[in-house]
């Protein structure tokens, strides 16, 4: 294979909600790091992505707002594109599938494989609503999961214990579009074959398993071992690409079938408009291509499986070289979550925040191997200690010296000696090093060694004391700062893949034009002449402070408005008289301990005024005893006792709760003395 010509695609993100910082950890920086490293090198890519604008998600959220679907799509569109280009992600094209390129290429596939007689129809039984009068999608039903009862449970898939089944296996099917009880009708679907593939996906897979990452091949062996099934690439719907034909009227292509395609009808859109419209068959349609798709790990059977398999049979294609996926990122500990507010907004940070810290600190903690985090203290650190105090230090002493020194010129060097000398080695040694990290796709590891110059120079501009040598050795002065200054020239390409904003500002201040300076192995050769001029510094890295940091943590999990919730039936009705059987008296909690080997009971003393009670309650996931201790609460106190782990309870603490968070304990907003009765 040639390397020289690459085609890297980024996951089409779905319009239907603002990219997050997992996202962009996932399929977008890397992505991004690799092709400016590419770049460098001079290599021929093109770099890929769009909005992916079909799918069911997309429709249900037009229908909750009560929109259009071209509503939705034309909002995210629009917003992750413009957050795209604010962190810097140099895609050749950004496009979208709802664009006539797009249904023309997905349509075209799609045909092909029908008249070739590739795709197969079978008849299912599926859920229809006769109200809504349309099948119903998986995530237009819910019920009763047939595995463990969770009664919120989605046609595909049981969110409580995450089991997979058939739609019309639900219990107590209701329709999430017109609370219709669904009918089971037939339904006639389009399937690729994909099990027809298994074996020549096993040898396509098992020939680069060499060079793919374990998480990735881990996952794909998995798939293959229990056996590839053909794939419904059909639906009933009306929002997606149309599937051609009288026969088939009011069904669309499924998704993930066109979604992949993107990629290629967003190459078609750039050559296009780049007025080689042909261009596009010299990555696609080309053995000599190396072709990376960067994905996050949920997409991983279709990319390493049901693409390729469509790539084989459409024939000519070049397959994926290697399919980096990444795990997840967490923010904070937690899963990012819109609807709890446990997320961060890319449009809204980049508007307090420069975008390079950003990228900085998510490829340090790049989710490669595994699930990581985004701490916003470790934000700080990295923007403070890293960033600003070492790389932003560095070039600030050098310029400001070289100002003060030399009339803002790099300073003839002659007769370097050993320590001078072996500081200009490490730039060439440190090149190939991050290169060798890009290569393997090994983000963190090539960041760390690229901060490792910095760390270098800093150490090297103390070492020499050019603020001594300057009264007593003229020279050796002078050969300091210009191996200082070469350092930051070697810096400004080898942060480009991830400071790029940063690295554009190096460029300037060093006013670097000439082109051979732009490349990665010009950090090997190339040097600033003497005489050069350099610019003013300027501050590269704003510090970031502790209370900035303390609000912005504060922010998170802080709902402004309440998740949508779904809570059972009213209870029949009672009467008065079966009200005042209860006796629900104000008590305050004096002791509060866990229970023994149990992480959800906590063992109570509460004073209800005439006595004290021990109530067990099922509370400690929410509170630590030293929460409760002092405060008022309210308990049924004739319930008649019962046994908890072993351990008596006399009455019964009121608490209000939901599914998704647990418990909380009801308090009187007012002091109340104990004893005092609530009805
Ligand atoms: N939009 C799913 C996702 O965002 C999907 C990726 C398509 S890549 C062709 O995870
Ligand atoms: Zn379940």
């Amino acid at each position: 294979m040639n390397n020289n010509r690459i085609l890297v695609t980024s996951a089409l993100p779905y319009a239907n909600g603002a990219i997050h910082f997992g996202h962009l950890a996932g399929a977008y920086l890397p992505a991004d790091m690799f092709v400016r490293y590419q770049r460098l090198m001079k290599r021929d890519v093109l770099f890929i992505c769009g909005s992916d604008e079909h799918g069911v998600s997309i429709l249900i959220s037009a229908r909750k707002e009560g929109v259009e679907p071209q509503v939705i799509i034309d909002r995210y569109h629009n917003l992750n594109r413009t957050a795209f280009e604010r962190i810097g992600m140099s895609f050749d094209n950004y496009s979208r599938t709802s664009l006539p390129v797009h249904h023309e290429t997905a349509r075209e596939w799609f045909v092909e494989f029908r008249d070739k007689g590739v795709l197969t129809q079978s008849v299912e039984k599926q859920l229809y609503d006769p109200e809504a009068r349309m099948f119903l999608p998986d995530r237009f039903v819910i019920g009763t999961c047939p595995h463990c009862g969770y009664e919120r449970a989605y046609g595909d898939q049981c969110e409580n214990c995450s089991k997979y089944y058939d739609q019309t296996e639900l219990l107590n099917p209701k329709s999430l579009l017109s609370d219709a009880v669904p009918e089971i009708r037939e339904a006639r679907h389009w399937h690729f074959p994909l099990g027809d593939y298994q074996q020549r996906l096993e040898e396509y897979i098992e020939k680069n398993a060499g060079r793919w990452k374990e998480n990735v091949l881990q996952q794909v062996r998995s798939w293959l071992k229990s056996g590839l099934s053909d794939r419904p690439i059909s639906r009933d719907m009306d929002w997606g690409i149309k599937v051609p034909g009288e026969e088939d009227e009011g069904k669309v292509i499924y998704v993930w079938f066109e979604a992949v395609l993107g990629y290629i009808s967003s190459s078609k859109e750039w050559a296009a408009r780049i007025g080689e419209p042909e261009k596009w068959k010299e990555y696609w349609c080309s053995e000599d291509t190396r072709y990376v798709p960067f994905i996050g790990k949920d997409n991983i059977v279709f990319h390493c499986l049901m693409f390729p398999a469509m790539l084989m049979e459409k024939g000519g294609y070049v397959l994926p070289d290697n399919v980096p996926a990444n795990e997840f990122l967490n923010l904070e500990g937690k899963k990012f979550s819109k609807s709890m507010n446990w997320s961060i907004e890319l449009n809204e940070f980049l508007d307090t925040y420069p975008a390079d810290p950003l990228r900085y600190t998510l490829a340090m903690n790049m989710p490669e191997t595994r699930d990581s985090d985004f701490f916003w203290k470790d934000f700080q650190a990295r923007n403070n200690n890293e960033l600003a105090d070492i790389l932003g230090n560095f070039v600030n002493r050098t310029v400001h010296f070289a100002h003060k020194n030399f009339g803002g010129k790099v300073p003839a060097a002659a007769e370097l000696d050993e320590e001078d000398r072996l500081f200009l080695e490490q730039f060439s040694t440190i090149a190939d090093q991050v290169g060798d990290c890009y290569e393997r796709y090994r983000f963190r590891d090539a960041v760390t060694a690229t901060m490792n110059l910095a760390r270098a120079a800093n150490k090297y501009f103390n070492d020499r004391e050019p603020w001594k040598s300057i009264k007593t050795d003229a020279q050796k002065c002078a050969n300091t700062v210009n191996c200082s200054l070469q350092a930051v020239y070697a810096l400004s390409i080898l942060i480009e893949p991830v400071l790029p904003f940063t690295a554009q500002k190096l460029r300037q201040l060093l006013s670097v034009s000439d082109p051979k300076a732009l490349a990665w192995d010009a950090v090997k050769s190339w040097r600033l002449p003497d005489g050069h001029p350099i610019g003013e510094r300027v501050i590269l890295f704003d510090k970031i402070e502790d209370a900035t940091i303390d609000d912005e943590t504060a922010k998170l999990g802080k709902l402004t408005e309440l998740p949508e919730r779904h809570f059972p039936p009213l209870k029949e009705q009672i009467t008065i008289d079966d009200f005042m059987k209860i006796d629900l008296r104000v008590g305050k909690i004096l002791e509060a301990e866990n229970v023994p080997k149990s992480n959800k009971l906590l063992k109570l003393k509460v004073d209800i005024g005439s006595e004290h009670r021990q109530l067990v309650a099922g509370i400690a996931a929410q509170y630590t005893p030293e929460d409760l201790i002092g405060k008022h609460i309210v308990i049924v106190a004739n319930l008649k006792p019962a046994k908890l782990f072993g351990i008596e309870s006399q009455g019964m603490i009121l608490a209000a709760s939901t599914e998704e968070d647990g418990p909380v304990v009801l308090t009187p907003a007012v002091l109340i003395p104990e004893g005092a009765i609530v009805k």
